[in-house]
């Protein structure tokens, strides 16, 4: 199990207590707009529509660099998800041109050579310490496979399957992806750079554009880390898959948080401030915290983990020939500890039988799985998938409802036609 988990408990505990009676730091938003900002985040705004874009025609979005073919992507808005049934034929990783993007604003294109990390703040023993490309490509590396997933993935089905209006981005299941990412440890970084006894809070900052939000200017993309999270996992990505980062993935260097919602892995990173006071930013506020019923007004904890999901690598409205063996595949994951066991339904959720899993299960991956199916009745129909985890977690028929609509973990009901 991950020895992380006691003290990001801690963590948000005393984080929350802290925030309430106001004595962690606001970095670099006033106290009224952030203020503003939890109010809104506790109202429910209408979900973004995609952009409608023709059937066949080669999309590109303003502020993405790579090509967005519709055959694998769907843009949301500034974003652009996955088609899940464009997985089928990859492997255990994700290959960057089928990769999600999920952008505040658009991919800044940065040139190695100007680029530098700058580590400071009343965290460290000394002044700030500047690390060039070169300097971090010099230290040693490490590899690991981790996903990264938005915190609002699966987001439209808290409206399509439980009638609930959330505000953001109407993600389907495809904001996610699972990457080969090399880099230096964060630890080894804040270690040369002086890291001292009294650090609480590591907050990285992207290169990005700042983001304006309903009239109020949230600053650029940033939202502080624990320390004890900062030291364990997390890596200073410069490779994905064996290549040099692309740009839309945070070129030259982004953060890798394992298992964590995917805004704590910020792209395009530029500085990091290392504090011996908690901060606060809007990323870890008014966004990125359970609102609604069930929750203080001032929303829950930071969200940490990503949740278990399930997804069929199948278009929605797939269709099957009657009375023919088809092999349904898939992948599930968790934030949480490893998939253990995934079960199929292929009659509406009456009867559920054992997936087959094609990978080993590891914390921070997916695991592929496959099931025969032969159809029998034709007409339209639903598949359901649903995974349990190695801590005794499996997915459940619901999600309670919060209003920004983060961390559905409900199964999710994918309708077919039998022909
Ligand atoms: N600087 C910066 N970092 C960022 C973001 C951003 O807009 N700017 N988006 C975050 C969010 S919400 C997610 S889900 C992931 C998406 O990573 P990807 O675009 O590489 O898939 O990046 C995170 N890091
Ligand atoms: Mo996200």
């Amino acid at each position: 199990m991950n020895s992380v988990l006691p003290s990001e408990a801690a963590y948000d505990r005393r984080r929350l207590r802290q925030w309430t009676r106001g004595r962690a730091r606001m970095a670099g938003i006033d106290r009224r707009d952030l203020l503003r900002l939890i109010a809104a985040a506790s109202v429910a705004a209408p979900l973004i529509p995609a952009a409608a874009s023709p059937a066949h025609a080669a999309q590109s979005l303003a502020g993405v660099v790579k090509p967005l073919p519709p055959e694998l992507f769907t843009v949301r808005g500034t974003n652009a998800e996955t088609n899940f049934a464009a997985l089928r034929d990859t492997g255990l990783l994700t290959p960057a041109d089928r990769f999600f993007v999920r952008n505040h604003t658009s991919t800044p294109v940065i040139d190695t050579a100007d680029w530098k990390l700058t580590v400071w703040g009343s965290g460290l023993t000394g002044g700030p310490v500047d690390f060039s490309y070169e300097a971090l490509r010099a230290l040693p590396s490490v590899s690991r496979t981790a996903f990264i997933e938005c915190a609002g993935n699966g987001r439209s089905f808290f409206a399509s399957q439980q009638g609930q209006q959330v505000s953001g981005t109407a993600w389907t299941l495809g904001a996610i992806g699972t990457a080969r990412w090399r880099g230096v440890r964060l630890a080894e970084v804040l270690r040369r750079a002086g890291i001292g006894r009294n650090a609480v809070d590591v907050l990285p900052r992207g290169l990005d554009a700042e983001v304006i939000s309903d009239g109020t200017n949230l600053g650029r993309v940033r939202r502080p880390l624990p320390v004890a999270k900062a030291l364990d996992d997390v890596l200073l990505a410069y490779e994905m898959n064996g290549e040099p980062l692309p740009p839309d993935h945070g070129a030259p260097v982004r953060l890798v948080v394992p298992s964590w919602v995917g805004i704590a892995n910020i792209k395009w990173v530029g500085d990091i401030e290392v504090s011996a006071e908690p901060l606060l930013s809007p990323w870890n506020t008014g966004l990125y915290r359970l609102f609604g019923p069930g929750y203080p007004p001032e929303g829950s904890a930071p969200l940490t983990r990503q949740t278990l999901k399930s997804a069929f690598e199948l278009a929605p409205g797939a269709s099957f020939a009657a009375r023919r063996r088809h092999l349904l595949t898939g992948r599930s994951w968790s934030g949480g500890a490893p998939v253990r066991s995934v079960e199929v339904s292929t009659d509406g959720g009456a009867r559920w039988r054992p997936a087959r899993l094609r990978d080993e299960p590891r914390a921070g991956s997916w695991v592929r799985w496959t099931a025969d199916w032969v159809p029998e009745e034709t007409g339209p129909g639903v598949l359901l998938a649903r995974a349990t985890d190695r801590s005794g977690r499996t997915q459940p028929t619901t999600t309670a409802h919060n209003t920004q609509g983060y961390l559905f973990d409900a199964v999710v009901r994918h309708p077919v036609t039998v022909v």
